[in-house]
């Protein structure tokens, strides 16, 4: 029996195409395993505790516990949507959660791992708060680069103790921290040195995860595990206090595993499973150093093997939120219409599951013309096209060399997937799709049709051979898509094993193919290039808080005069009445609207934009349009309005 897991997403963001690393291949390898006939329970779920949450919430006006469940839904869409089947997906709000997690802290506390201590916190004496986690900016200690709170996300990647952090920052208000005194818990991590030595030695997962653990272990500190919040979950030996988000997320694999499999104590407290934890790097230290001591202090079985995914560039650039280097999941990739096959192949493919995964729009394309399309689907198009129209139902009589393939292609990927290699496997996918195009290229079937029509039914008899075994055989990856191609010859895939690749039927009945393969066009992607691009540029950034947009001084304007500007193609000097005042703004309406036809309109205006001089004319503020095809559009309220009205 295996459990598999994903690291729980943040219930903080929206799910970007780097999330997709880890959930992408787990979901692969699971689909696979279970084919491969194991026994396999897969959980996740939504991390909901800790300060990003908080600071976040508090930003746009709301409780921790509303903020959450708009992600939380998200991820149930997403999930769904790209086929991440798992068997459960929790939210570590969940009562029985906290109880879990109280339950392992107790056993912690019993066995004297955890201990009383008191320590210097950053505290913001406007505020007049402690500043826990994100709460508070500054400087690595370690590596001097920018820090929030509990880590080092843009330089040396550690994780930072409370009080660590040099020059501490409110982020809130932006002022100087002090340092007060304040007592905290700690869990007595530095008791596991030699646990960890030697379990290290034996876990397994990719060597990036378990390089990077090993590094540690001779530089082990104990953990503070208490923060002075009101979100998470209460600390036993003081309620006053919440736990540290590191010390509950974890325990969302053991509480989610609770609501998937009545086994649960099988795999959690009976060492009867395999447990393979998948995440991204970044969260190595977490999952091979922090958790296994955990577990093993509180008498938990143990995780078999931490995979954990390389990092994601998108056009080349490295994965930075903050910078605008993303592409979002729901908002981009779905919504512009794209196979989610098309993804779930690009993030298995593009490289081992280990090295750095760059995104671009135009390798989506090529990968998805080039490889899904011209290779795979063309072989699967054809053959069942030619089987279809020229013979509807015919015996199965294949050649022990084209068996010999299909075989070496499962074994192929078998041990591959063993390894989590899933590129390896794809390969051999597409592999086996040129082979089989060969074959049918190199038999002439259609010119046997005329002189041999036996013959050429054997001819036909392989290449189905070989269309069944690829459709089983890269089921896992794009399920959705080869489900539909499958009706074509009535088969069932989530009913077949990959054995059942080799498994030659007496006769196969072909309906009319469906191929779920549309080719990606230079069209499709260039408006979802050119976001990319303006978000590079700084033009627009994708996520601003609630807090931000208030900023913005909107409200109804009443055009007064309009005359165009000397020299301007473009340009309009206006007067516009904006409540308190008449206002001189210079806009690019030339083209679409004469100046007459302005007076009298009301528009919307951005009031407090820093005044320009544009070809010489002052403007203090900016008309709102939409931009169609180079033309601008205004933006009007649908009834009459007083001019100065304020927009929320
Ligand atoms: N919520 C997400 C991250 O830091 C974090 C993972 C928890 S896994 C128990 O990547
Ligand atoms: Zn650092």
């Amino acid at each position: 029996m295996k459990l598999v897991t994903c690291g729980l997403p943040y219930a903080n963001g929206m799910l970007h195409v780097g999330h997709l690393r880890t959930y992408i291949p787990a979901d692969v390898y699971v689909r696979y395993l279970r084919m491969m006939g194991e026994e396999v329970v897969f959980i996740c779920g939504s991390d909901c505790h800790g300060t990003p949450i908080v600071v976040n919430a508090e930003k746009e006006g709301m409780k921790p516990e509303e903020f959450i469940e708009k992600y939380h839904e998200h991820f149930i869409r997403v999930f769904n949507a790209l086929d991440v089947k798992f068997d459960y997906f929790g939210k570590t709000t969940e009562e029985h959660h906290h109880e879990r997690t109280k339950e392992i802290v107790k056993r912690l506390i019993e066995n004297g791992y955890v201990y009383k201590k008191e320590i210097e916190l950053a505290y913001c004496e406007k505020c007049e708060r402690f500043l826990p986690d994100r709460y508070v900016e500054g400087i690595c200690p370690y590596c001097k680069s920018p820090a929030r709170g509990d880590e080092c996300d843009q330089g040396c990647g550690r994780h930072l103790e409370p009080g660590e952090i040099l020059e501490p920052k409110c982020k809130i208000c932006g002022n100087n921290a002090v340092f007060r005194k304040q007592t905290h818990y700690f869990f007595k991590l530095t008791a596991f040195e030699e646990f960890l030595r030697d379990y290290l030695s034996k876990l397994s997962g990719t060597e990036n995860a378990l390089n990077y653990a090993r590094e540690w272990i001779g530089n082990l500190k104990d953990w503070c595990i208490t923060r002075n919040l009101e979100w998470g979950v209460r600390f036993p030996l003081d309620e006053s206090l919440v736990l540290y988000v590191w010390v509950d997320a974890p325990i969302g694999y053991i509480s989610f595993t609770e609501k998937a499999t009545k086994d649960w104590k099988k795999i959690w407290l009976e060492g009867k499973a395999e447990i393979i934890h998948f995440i991204g790097l970044d969260i190595a230290y977490h999952h091979c150093i922090f958790w296994p001591a955990m577990l093993k202090g509180s008498g938990y079985s143990l995780p078999s093997a931490v995979v954990a995914s390389g990092m994601v560039k998108i056009e080349g650039k490295t994965f930075s939120k903050s910078r605008g280097y993303v592409v979002w999941v729901e908002d981009e990739y779905l919504k512009a219409g794209f196979n989610p096959d098309y993804l779930r192949y690009y993030i298995v493919n593009y490289t081992s599951h280990d090295k750095d995964l760059n995104f671009s729009w135009d390798v989506l394309k090529d990968k998805v013309n080039n490889e899904i399309i011209a290779t795979l689907g063309n072989f699967l198009f054809r053959i069942l096209s030619f089987a279809w129209k020229n013979f509807g139902k015919l015996e199965m009589e294949v050649e022990d060399r084209v068996l010999e393939r299909i075989k070496e292609t499962k074994e192929k990927i078998v041990n591959a997937i063993n390894k989590w290699e899933f590129k390896s496997a794809s390969d051999a996918i597409m592999e086996l799709a040129s082979f089989g195009n060969v074959y049918f290229q190199n038999s002439k079937a259609w010119e046997l049709l005329k002189s041999d029509k036996k013959k050429a039914m054997k001819v036909v008899a392989n290449c189905l051979q070989i269309a069944k075994a690829l459709m089983i055989l890269s089921y896992p990856v794009m399920p959705k898509s080869m489900e539909k191609v499958a009706m074509a010859i009535g088969l069932k895939l989530s009913n077949c094993s990959l054995q059942d690749a080799l498994k030659v039927d007496k006769e196969i009945e072909i309906k009319k193919p469906e191929l779920p393969f549309k080719k990606i066009e230079d069209e499709d992607i260039e408006p979802l290039k050119k976001i990319l691009v303006e978000r590079f540029s700084g033009k627009i950034n994708s996520e601003i808080a609630l807090e931000d947009f208030k900023k913005l001084d909107l409200r109804v304007g009443k055009i007064m005069s309009a005359e165009r500007i000397k020299n301007s193609k473009k340009l309009l000097k206006l007067i516009v009445d904006v409540g308190d005042e008449k206002r001189q703004i210079v806009a690019g309406l030339a083209e679409n609207y004469s100046p007459e036809e302005l007076i009298g309109k009301l528009v919307v205006v951005l009031v407090n934009l820093k005044s320009a001089k544009l070809m010489g004319v002052e403007s203090r503020g900016m008309i709102l349009a939409v931009d169609v095809a180079g033309k601008p559009i205004l933006l009007t309220p649908e009834k009459e309005v007083k001019a100065g009205e304020r927009i929320k």
